[in-house]
């Protein structure tokens, strides 16, 4: 029974996490998953593959015969635990890595995520460069993030100067930084191919005046990563907000002294 199965289970509790969050407003954010193997095969029973498959506009040639758990175009985080076979679905990749089909869920005519392009390229590179760890791809309307997009100089090293500075916690959350796509029609190939270039660096990829795309190897770290970064915006505006400025933070050195005492290695061209 698909909807038994944990990496169900644990993909519907990390979008109601997210929809608490205030993330999600009507159909905005999505989310996919990358299936094992075992995954796989406990399901196939309970599969009816559509009998063509459809063109995604980009190619990943790594990522052929996968399959993915992914919410659909149009469909309300909201809703997805009251009727996940409506508002998810499990598509398999053809063997060029270029096409898929629906095998379970999207019923009523649902459709991927309008931003499939950008999942299956942020998969492409995080299976390459991870050697098949990562898994999960997450894009939320993340409200501090999108309003640091606004004030910050859109580039990756201001954002991840700042938003590792915004807690003690963060160079060790994500030690590689933040990348910045300037403002982009979204939903197409152009944004998933600049959004993958970042993804080859770091785990986190920020859309001026959007949200916020973080990729992992479970729901667990992916979901929490878009926590402790989006927690990060939000301490630099409430100390914005106090007016006067920051007086005082986490210096270069301290940025050294963290990463040595927790052995994480700080993007050194971040560090001047
Ligand atoms: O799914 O978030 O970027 C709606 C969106 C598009
Ligand atoms: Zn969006």
């Amino acid at each position: 029974m698909v909807l038994a199965a944990e990496f169900m289970k644990g993909f519907i509790r990390m979008a109601d996490d997210g929809c608490r969050q205030g993330w999600h407003e009507r159909n905005g954010g999505n989310l996919s998953y990358r299936l094992k193997p075992e995954e796989v095969d406990a399901i196939k029973p309970n599969m009816t593959p559509a009998g063509h498959f459809i063109k995604i506009g980009v190619k990943a040639e790594n990522l052929a015969g996968e399959y993915f758990l992914v919410t659909g175009s149009g469909k309300y985080f909201r809703n997805i635990a009251a009727a996940p076979q409506d508002n998810l679905g499990i598509v398999e990749l053809d063997q060029q890595g270029e096409g898929y089909r629906i095998v379970w869920g999207l019923e009523k005519g649902a459709v991927p995520t309008s931003e499939f392009p950008t999942h299956i390229m942020n998969h492409r590179v995080k299976k390459a460069v991870t050697k098949g760890e990562y898994r999960v791809i997450y894009h939320a309307h993340t409200p501090s993030i999108i309003a640091l997009t606004y004030v910050l100089p859109l580039t990756d090293k201001e954002f991840s100067r700042v938003l590792w500075t915004m807690a003690t916690e963060c160079p060790i959350v994500f030690p590689d930084g933040v990348g910045v796509v300037p403002w982009m029609v979204p939903g197409g190939s152009k944004i998933a191919l600049a959004t993958c270039e970042l993804m080859e660096k770091h785990d986190v990829a920020i859309w001026a005046h959007h949200g916020m795309f973080c990729a992992g190897p479970d729901f667990d770290t992916t979901y929490g990563l878009m926590d402790t970064v989006e927690k990060a915006a939000d301490i630099y505006l409430r100390a914005m907000s106090c007016g006067q400025g920051i007086r005082q933070t986490i210096s270069t050195d301290n940025l050294r002294e963290i990463a040595s005492a927790f052995h994480v290695k700080l993007r050194e061209e971040f560090l001047d």
